[in-house]
């Protein structure tokens, strides 16, 4: 290790940058002449939206520091957030929001002849997330330093983020997302913090001078994982926070053998074993499949970030662990980062020398573990056979853990065997499994879902045998998305006319927008609103008009539905709707219609067919409707290919109807529903999810309820009869005929059997045809009100003026109150 030798070098830090335009822009001119070697001939904002991204970075590193110092000397307890993905999206806008330095950048860079926003469009997305989950955690470290609370977020440094999506003849295909091709201006590289990682070998029993038994993991293939820092701003509060991501990297001494053997290339080539761990995101947000690889890539995550909190520990107080519990607190987002707990009991007793006992109360105190889902086929499982040859000190760890837990179970129950069976971490079987949800369940203190409804289910479904052991390990955090980007970012115009009316302490107290509501009945400040929304949608038509290759009427209602393909999601539903629609338009039963403007957008995994096959019905519906003269601009119908966060930030302004139809009891939560409420956008939905809360912050008369009940579903199941819906219903009849005598796919024969096979089996898990009746006259209602545009606005506003419940600094407080107990971060402490 080399080191500066003298004690105390004058390396006298600068005065703090200015905040000003003069100084930003000068900045700006620096790093676009010397640091990226450009001059007024380069025509790429590219480069232009470096040089401003270095300029800012510059001014949150200052900030970083004096927070990361600040947290120290206060030497309080610290939160971390392990996640295997942080859906961050585009950084610069958010960057000089929360900076407050947005204005004096856009005039700068404006007096220089460039446009923001198009820098702002210059930067790739970080999609290091697939969809909901990997954007609450961005969302969540967001609120974090925004509350000043000290929170480190911990994940993956993926060199490939989310796939690109493109539609080729109606069908998704998948391009390589390479988002680090032209550098990262938001991260430092931190090699001083690089850990190692062991994989493989097995273990020994060695006894030590002490006469205690201590076990070594040796013969171990390794790997090094190197940190990546980008700092996370707080709005307008000087705290700037850490997101440290982990990349993976050859060990020097990598496949020396063979470079001894003189095959120096083949050892060096082989490096890249060890790096592919972190080469690619796994793109399934519903199922696990089992690779090795992921379960590398989560091993990485909770060892490196384990390893890293626990050296700054013992840097600070040696080995001494009696406060760690005190100081510390790990928060697993869902069973991906959950081999954490065994990691762990590992480290504290075989690295630092603590016994099982004193361990296993430090973990059981420091784990909290959030699930989810709901879906079964969503659980991770690791085959013990997997598990032992990759990471043989974990399973046996594990087994030790099962064991304990298994007698505490046959003193609670003595004799039930069925119950023991059910909830061992084991699961049996001619091959055994190893099941993480129980795993995080039984080595955390808490555990909680992320809504009401979903919350109950866990405790009386799926975690119900831990409920009975362990009621008051079980908590709600309802979910929350940062208003930040999700109202003053995305739309500055209707963030500008809520802060001229209620001031502008709604950025960060949402609850403030409640004081919207008695302006609903203000015709004038209708006026402005109803502008607002219809200057939005003008906006979104400018920017996918061309893509698109559709005319779109911006008067026509923009109905939308953009979240991940599932079939739980039943994007089906809203096709047999647009379907139901173009045929009565066929019909000539178009009395007082109303225009309409479908949009549909999302990714299926690559290796869900259904999903697949999904988005090729939407397209090949669209064909058929667009081109279609008698349609018209009555009914559109449009796929958005390649939805991501920063697409989000321009849809969901200007959205008129948020469409969140899932079948209840299966959307955990969803988040996309709360940044259309907050928007504006008025919700069609079942009673699923965070739907539920969103219905009662808005109350019963400003929100499109239909469909099945969590428990009707249920009871459903049982005597579910679709052909029997089909013949009561002659517009289902329609609908149905015309998917079946292939009217959308004519040249391509029985594309759509198998979705048509499942929307007719009397298993279909998914009950979509149950819900049909009800969605079309709910669609009905919606129609009617749309017809009066004053009341559409009234509602409009009513629905923003209930969000205040769904900012993610109220869901990040009831985790710091409930969970972390973290005292925030002060500069006068
Ligand atoms: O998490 C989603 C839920 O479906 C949604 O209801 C909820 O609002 C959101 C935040 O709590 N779940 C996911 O997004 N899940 C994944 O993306 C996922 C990723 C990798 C996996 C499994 C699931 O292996």
């Amino acid at each position: 290790v080399f080191r500066i030798s003298h004690p105390k070098p004058d390396i006298t830090l600068l005065p703090m940058l200015g905040m000003d335009k003069e100084h930003i822009t000068h900045d700006f001119k620096h790093y676009y002449s010397h640091r990226l070697g450009r001059d007024e001939h380069c025509r790429s904002p590219e480069y232009a939206y470096k040089a401003i991204s270095l300029a800012i970075s510059d001014r949150m590193v200052e900030r970083w520091k004096r927070t990361y110092n600040l947290q120290r000397n206060q030497d309080g307890k610290n939160a971390f957030y392990l996640s295997m993905e942080f859906l961050l999206g585009r950084r610069l806008s958010n960057a000089v929001m929360n900076l407050g330095v947005d204005n004096e950048v856009a005039k700068g860079l404006y007096d220089l002849g460039l446009v923001m926003e198009e820098l702002v469009d210059a930067e790739p997305d970080a999609g290091l997330g697939n969809g909901g989950l990997g954007r609450l955690a961005a969302c969540f470290i967001d609120s974090c330093a925004t509350l000043n609370l000290p929170v480190t977020g911990y994940g993956l440094r993926y060199e490939y983020g989310m796939f690109i999506q493109e539609i080729v003849n109606g069908e998704q295909v998948e391009k390589p997302d390479h988002w680090l091709r032209n550098g990262n201006v938001w991260e430092i590289e931190r090699p001083e913090y690089i850990t190692r990682i062991k994989f493989g070998g097995r273990t020994e029993t060695h006894i030590d001078e002490n006469g205690h038994k201590r076990i070594c993991w040796v013969d171990t293939r390794d790997v090094l994982a190197m940190p990546y820092d980008t700092p996370v701003p707080g709005y307008k509060n000087d705290t700037v926070n850490t997101l440290r991501l982990w990349k993976a990297m050859a060990t020097e001494d990598f496949n020396l053998q063979e470079f001894n053997a003189g095959d120096y290339a083949e050892a060096v080539a082989q490096k890249n074993t060890a790096e592919n761990i972190t080469m690619v995101l796994y793109p399934n947000d519903a199922n696990e499949n089992g690779k090795v690889l992921r379960l590398q890539q989560q091993y990485l995550l909770a060892s490196a970030s384990l390893q890293d909190v626990l050296a700054h520990w013992v840097g600070r107080h040696g080995r001494d662990f009696s406060k760690f519990a005190e100081k510390n607190c790990f928060q697993l987002n869902d069973t991906h980062p959950s081999i954490a707990v065994a990691e762990l009991m590992r480290l504290l007793v075989d690295i630092y020398g603590l016994s099982w006992k004193n361990a296993w109360q430090i973990t059981l105190q420091t784990m909290a573990y959030t699930n989810h889902t709901l879906l079964p086929e969503a659980l991770e499982k690791w085959s013990v056979p997997l598990m032992r040859q990759l990471l043989p000190r974990l399973l046996d760890i594990i087994f030790a853990i099962n064991a304990d837990f298994m007698a505490e179970v046959s003193a609670r129950w003595p004799g039930d065997k069925p119950r023991q069976a059910r909830m061992s971490i084991i699961e049996e079987g001619s091959v055994q499994y190893v099941r993480m949800a129980y795993l995080a369940i039984i080595g955390s203190f808490s555990v909680n879902g992320v809504a009401a409804l979903h919350s109950d289910l866990l405790k009386q479904g799926l975690f119900q045998d831990f409920y009975a052991l362990w009621p008051e390990k079980f908590n709600n955090k309802t979910n929350g998305v940062t208003p930040r980007r999700w109202l003053a970012g995305c739309n500055p115009e209707l963030a500008k006319l809520i802060t001229s009316t209620i001031g502008d302490g709604w950025i960060t107290d949402l609850s403030h927008l409640a004081k919207l509501k008695p302006y609903a009945d203000d015709p004038a400040f209708r006026a402005q609103w109803r502008q607002i929304k219809q200057f939005n949608k003008q906006k979104l038509i400018d920017l996918k008009q061309q893509e698109l290759q559709i005319d779109i009427d911006a008067d026509a209602m923009f109905d939308v539905q953009v979240k991940r393909i599932h079939e739980y999601k039943r994007q089906v539903l809203n096709i047999l709707h647009v379907i139901h629609l173009y045929d009565r338009i066929k019909r000539g039963d178009t009395q007082n219609w109303v225009a309409r403007c479908v949009l549909i957008g999302g990714k299926a995994a690559p290796g869900y067919a259904m999903a697949k096959r999904i988005i090729k019905l939407i397209n090949n519906v669209a064909n058929v409707i667009n081109n279609d003269v008698q349609v018209g601009k009555q009914l559109k119908l449009a796929f958005l290919p390649n939805y991501r966060a920063s697409a989000m930030e321009k849809i969901c302004p200007g959205t008129d109807l948020s469409e969140q139809i899932s079948t209840a009891g299966k959307e955990a939560s969803g988040t996309g529903n709360m940044k259309f409420m907050m928007n504006g956008a008025l919700t069609i939905g079942t009673l699923d999810g965070a739907n539920i809360e969103i219905r009662d912050e808005v109350g019963a008369e400003n929100f499109f309820l239909f469909g099945l009940t969590a428990a009707e579903v249920e009871a459903t199941h049982a005597h579910y009869n679709p052909r029997r819906l089909i013949q009561q219903d002659s517009d289902l009849q329609r609908v149905m005929h015309l998917l079946e005598c292939g009217h959308f796919n004519q040249f391509e024969p029985g594309i759509f059997d198998d979705i048509l096979a499942s929307l007719k089996s009397p298993q279909d898990p998914w009950l979509t045809l149950a819900d049909f009746r009800g969605y079309i006259d709910t669609q009905k209602r919606v129609e009617q009100l749309w017809r009066d545009p004053e009341q559409w606005t009234r509602m409009s506003i009513l629905n923003t003026a209930a969000s205040g419940k769904f900012s993610s600094d109220r869901t990040i407080a009831e985790y710091n109150r409930d969970i972390w107990k973290l005292a925030p971060i002060t500069a006068d402490s």
